[in-house]
């Protein structure tokens, strides 16, 4: 007789799941290649101006909505900005937000631990990028009749969601820079998203520039970042 593929827990369906599994000599092969692939990974400043199909941002942003989330309430939304006038006047905004905080806002602590990435408060990728994909974080949902309802750890969910789209970027032999301008409630005004959504993070997403280069940082050793209990 044939199993069936799914089992009732409280009513509801839960299907049969099972994730391919590797030898261990496969699985040591496969997490050092992934490792080394995703250490070449930078975030990047400098874009070319060469377009790039929708279809690829539309397949990093379903990787990206893959990501887990509290109670499964994947409480984001991505937009993506392809229109030259959009982009310039996110540039602007942006642009005035960052003078302020370079010039005022950021203690001198800040500002000395920024100094050897070279940022300062001109984001000319923000035009330059073929495309901005702005990731807005969703605290509680509304249905038509004005009831709310809350969403759970979205900070965390909207995070893992960045944290996987930035990966599918990486994938796509494209670059991306998490860029947060602080505050960010332009973007919501440009955008004209609804009262339930908040600019999380920013990112330009392009091919990378012939001409480019990253500060020379070094990513934390094992010792540091690994404790074996
Ligand atoms: N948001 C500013 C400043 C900035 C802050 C941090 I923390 C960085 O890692 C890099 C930059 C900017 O985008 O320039």
């Amino acid at each position: 007789m044939k199993k069936d593929n799914y089992i009732l827990v409280d009513g509801f369906k839960h299907y049969r799941y099972l994730q391919e599994s590797y030898s261990e000599n496969e699985m040591l092969s496969k997490s050092k290649n992934y490792f080394e692939w995703a250490n070449k990974r930078r975030s990047v400043r400098h874009f070319s101006e060469k377009q790039i199909p929708i279809e690829v941002i539309e397949n990093i942003i379903k990787t990206a909505s893959t990501a887990p989330s509290g109670a499964n309430k994947q409480p984001w939304t991505f937009c993506v900005v392809k229109s030259a006038e959009i982009k310039k006047e996110i540039r602007l905004a942006a642009e005035e937000e960052e003078r302020k905080s370079y010039n005022e806002r950021m203690s001198d602590e800040w500002l000395e631990d920024l100094k050897h990435l070279g940022t300062d408060a001109n984001k000319p990728f923000l035009e330059l990028a073929p495309y901005l994909i702005v990731v807005f974080k969703r605290p509680y949902e509304i249905d038509a009749d004005g009831n709310k309802y809350q969403n759970y750890y979205v900070n965390e969910s909207v995070g893992l969601a960045c944290g996987m789209l930035i990966s599918a970027i990486h994938n796509a032999g494209l670059v991306t820079l998490t860029h947060t301008p602080s505050p960010m409630r332009f973007l919501e005004k440009i955008l004209k998203r609804p009262a339930n959504e908040r600019a999380f993070l920013l990112l330009p997403v392009g091919y990378n520039s012939e001409e480019s280069y990253v500060p020379d940082i070094k990513r934390k050793t094992m010792e540091e970042v690994m404790k074996l209990y």
